[in-house]
């Protein structure tokens, strides 16, 4: 019979080390003696941690107004070690995949995108799983003409994955494109801002920049009649920033209980989902014809800054009134504007439509090349900046969007650059999975009492959470902040952070108080300084006073437009009022502009055969009071003609068999050197024999590049070249178009003759003053003269005073 062991002499330090393994209960006390024991060790500390914090200090300071301005910094205690902190004992037990033990203090999840950019080159396929696979042509099956099997996991991981690429897209402003960039502060704000992008002359701020259009689905066209998203993700060092703003100063509606009917209307109808990318249909002017407010934006988006040239040369504006706050708590009002370096230009409405056929993605196209191609797009930053009682004296109310604050009242000032000199890697990650959100503001940032505004702090945040799966969406990679990121938010669908510790609430003390609020110094605090309000007044659902006001500053933007743009909104109000099918809507629209400018109004009855015009709509404020400004030369676009350059622009060099080729490379080489880009465009793409010999390549053809696609164009000398020319029907729609919408055109030689052939009505014939601006010719041996004259036409964009309506050609 075996012997029984002698039982074995109880451990000296057993039983606190036994109590500090186990997970529920615990000893009265932890005995030191037992610190050489990890978990005794982990449980000495967690007890010195916990309390070094004997009571919440700050609970009196969560009372009274003061405080409530004045926050106190959060208690915290550094731990006697890193045990307390860690979720586990085992986590120094490193993996390939489990890396090292968390990083004190640091929040992976915020790390620079490098850290998920992923490059294959040399690489081998495998399935997500990161199993390599052989073979990526056939699905595994029973024998070569046999059955597809249901054990083919690598197939049916690969169709799962492919049926769900799709992620909802925005309800409006689907139609998107980006760029990464910097902001670069010009001096100190700290006078009026304590919020990090503007405290020091030369500080870079990283951003990410989303254009957008808003009526249109995710495929629709980038050149509709439409206003333009121009929203910018400062990643600045104290969090996120977002600065959702449009090509426009103001907007449709006054309270965010009107957006979801204004986006109701202007959406495709909904009984049969047209039209695609266009306001010009029933539903919208029925809206807008019986929401007066909207008539001031009316005007902008029927001007030719609803068809922007490129996203290079629009402006943008933040639209609502903001705050600034400096360090000493006090505020002053603030808008915010965009101005791009390369000028404000615009489309004509013609090309605009014959663009969306030929390149539906004009506006993307053009953002990308301009960046691959070092065009950088660039805009500066400007603040009007004013305070309460200057806007007690204003004879409109700054909480209303649909109106503007006329720079000749507050002048711009200008703090700052943003240039976007880096495409995205991948657009879905980057240009979709972007969530911009107008809750998201830093300290010295704050918000006003714009009840539009208030609508949008809440909606950004709460449309991401269905368009992007879930409340994590701020750790998507092109979401997080640079800024560390730190609080007791946990779990919810696709989390990726991977919190150490079992601490998840504040306050405690088993974190030692960590996070600690941050308090008034250093954290957020909302402006506790409000706006004159009624005090007599209750809860009400009323606008203010001075909202009613719906038309002078229509009249003002209307006012202030050159004759071309006015003559260009009357056309657009015709264009999109001859596509309505109701009459009655068309005709109340018309009396609604009558309140605006009896010019237009009766241009637009005119326009679409409406007699009698209609009696004037009643307005909502039959005597507003006096504006400040009858007239604001800054709101044409010919203001802002931007530095005169030519960067970033397209010009078709038109070649043929015969062409003469020398001058047709200096000038291609003459516009490089200028930033702008020369097409050698064909019959057909690739070599053309030139006079000289040498063959000229061309990389487009006169169908696949259609003429409305280029800023200018340059006809060719060489009698072979200008016959073949001559004779493809392409080439007379080229020259229209290029004339029609008021182009420059520069005929070398022997090509003068296709001016005449496209009926152009003063075909030059010698030199370079032709009659018509931004029409020369000259001859290849004058081609030295005629480049500087050609760019300089170049830069002036276009030849408004060839234009008539209807075209002549
Ligand atoms: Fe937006 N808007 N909006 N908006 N908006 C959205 O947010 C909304 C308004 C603007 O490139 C949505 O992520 C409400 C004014 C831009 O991703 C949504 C109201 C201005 C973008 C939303 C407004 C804007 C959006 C759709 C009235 C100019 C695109 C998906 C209270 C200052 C941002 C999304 C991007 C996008 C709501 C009015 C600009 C639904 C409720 C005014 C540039 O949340």
């Amino acid at each position: 019979m075996p012997k029984n062991k002698p039982p074995a002499a109880t451990p000296k330090k057993a039983a606190p080390a036994a109590a500090a393994r186990n997970t529920d209960s615990g000893p009265a006390r932890v005995d030191p003696s037992a610190l050489d024991d990890l978990p005794a060790r982990r449980a000495a500390d967690v007890q010195a941690l916990a309390a070094a914090m004997p009571e919440n200090p700050n609970k009196a300071a969560e009372h009274g107004f003061d405080n409530g301005v004045n926050p106190p910094q959060g208690a915290s205690v550094s731990p006697p070690s890193r045990l307390p902190g860690g979720s586990t004992l085992t986590e120094e037990h490193g993996t390939e995949k489990t890396g090292s033990a968390a990083i004190d203090g640091l929040n992976a999840t915020i790390e620079p995108l490098d850290r998920v950019r992923v490059d294959a080159t040399g690489r081998r396929l495998t399935t997500n799983q990161g199993v390599p696979i052989a073979d990526n042509q056939n699905s595994l099956k029973f024998g070569t003409r046999g059955p597809v099997l249901l054990e083919d996991f690598i197939l049916r991981e690969k169709l799962t994955h492919f049926d769900h690429e799709r992620i909802p897209e925005r309800i409006v402003h689907a139609r998107g494109s980006a760029a990464h960039g910097f902001f670069e502060c010009y001096e100190p704000l700290t006078d009026i801002t304590r919020a990090a992008p503007f405290r020091e002359a030369g500080k870079r701020t990283p951003v990410f920049v989303r254009f957008s259009t808003v009526q249109g689905e995710r495929g629709s066209k980038d050149t509709a009649r439409d206003v333009r998203g121009f929203a910018v993700k400062f990643y600045t060092d104290e969090g996120n920033w977002d600065l959702v703003g449009n090509n426009m100063p103001v907007f449709f509606i006054q309270d965010a209980m009107k957006f979801p009917d204004l986006v109701h209307a202007v959406k495709p109808e909904p009984h049969h989902g047209m039209p695609q990318a266009g306001s010009a249909h029933d539903t919208f002017w029925d809206f807008v014809s019986l929401m007066p407010e909207s008539t001031h934006m009316l005007m902008w988006a029927m001007s030719d800054r609803a068809i922007p040239r490129s996203y290079a040369t629009m402006q943008g504006f933040g639209v609502h009134t903001f705050r600034l706050v400096n360090d000493a708590g006090e505020s002053v009002f603030v808008k915010f504007h965009w101005l791009p370096v390369a000028g404000t230009h615009s489309l004509v409405w013609d090309e605009a439509v014959k663009i969306s056929g030929a390149d539906p993605d004009f506006h993307r196209r053009d953002l990308w090349e301009r960046i691959e191609a070092g065009n950088f797009p660039e805009y500066e930053l400007a603040l009007q900046v004013f305070t309460e009682e200057q806007a007690d004296g204003f004879s409109f109310d700054i909480l209303d969007a649909t109106k503007l604050i006329p720079e000749e009242l507050v002048p711009l000032r200008k703090v700052g650059r943003m240039v976007l000199d880096r495409n995205p890697d991948n657009f879905f990650a980057e240009t979709e999975q972007v969530a911009y959100c107008t809750a998201h503001v830093v300290p010295g940032i704050d918000f006003s009492n714009d009840p539009l505004l208030a609508g949008r702090i809440h909606s950004y945040v709460d449309t991401q959470i269905s368009r992007l799966g879930g409340p994590n969406f701020h750790e998507i990679p092109i979401n997080s902040p640079i800024a560390p990121v730190h609080n007791n938010q946990r779990d919810g669908m696709h989390r990726q952070a991977i919190h150490r510790g079992r601490v998840s609430y504040e306050p405690n003390s088993l974190a030692g108080g960590c996070p600690f609020q941050a308090g008034a110094a250093q954290g957020f605090v909302s402006v506790p300084a409000r706006l004159h309000a009624q005090d007599e007044q209750a809860k009400v659902r009323a606008k203010p006073e001075k909202f009613a006001d719906h038309y002078t500053q229509a009249t003002l933007f209307f006012e202030s437009q050159s004759p071309v743009e006015k003559d260009h909104i009357a056309n657009a109000f015709r264009f999109e009022l001859s596509k309505v099918t109701v009459p009655a809507i068309r005709e109340r629209m018309v009396a609604s502009l009558r309140n605006a400018s009896e010019e237009l109004a009766q241009k637009v009855a005119m326009g679409l055969g409406m007699d009698p015009v209609p009696a004037p709509l009643t307005p909502a404020l039959p005597n507003p009071a006096e504006p400040e400004v009858k007239k604001s030369p800054a709101l044409s676009l010919l203001a802002r003609p931007g530095d005169g350059s030519i960067r970033g622009r397209k010009i078709a060099l038109l070649v043929a068999p015969g062409v003469e080729g020398e001058s047709i490379a200096r000038i291609q080489l003459a516009l490089a050197e200028q930033g702008a880009v020369g097409r050698l465009v064909g019959p057909r793409i690739g070599p053309m024999k030139s006079t000289s010999g040498d063959p000229l390549d061309a990389d487009a053809s006169l169908e696949n590049e259609p003429g409305f696609l280029f800023d200018g164009l340059v006809l060719p000398d060489g009698d072979e070249a200008v016959a073949a020319l001559a004779q493809d029907g392409h080439t007379m729609e080229f020259i229209k178009d290029q004339f029609r919408h008021c182009k420059t055109i520069l005929a070398l030689g022997a090509s003068r003759q296709l001016l005449a052939k496209a009926g152009l009505p003063a075909g030059p014939q010698k030199s370079q003053a032709t009659g018509e601006t931004g029409l020369l010719s000259a001859d290849a041996a004058e081609i030295e003269t005629a480049i500087p004259a050609f760019i300089a036409a170049l830069a002036k964009h276009r030849h408004f005073d060839r234009e008539t309506d209807p075209p002549r050609v």
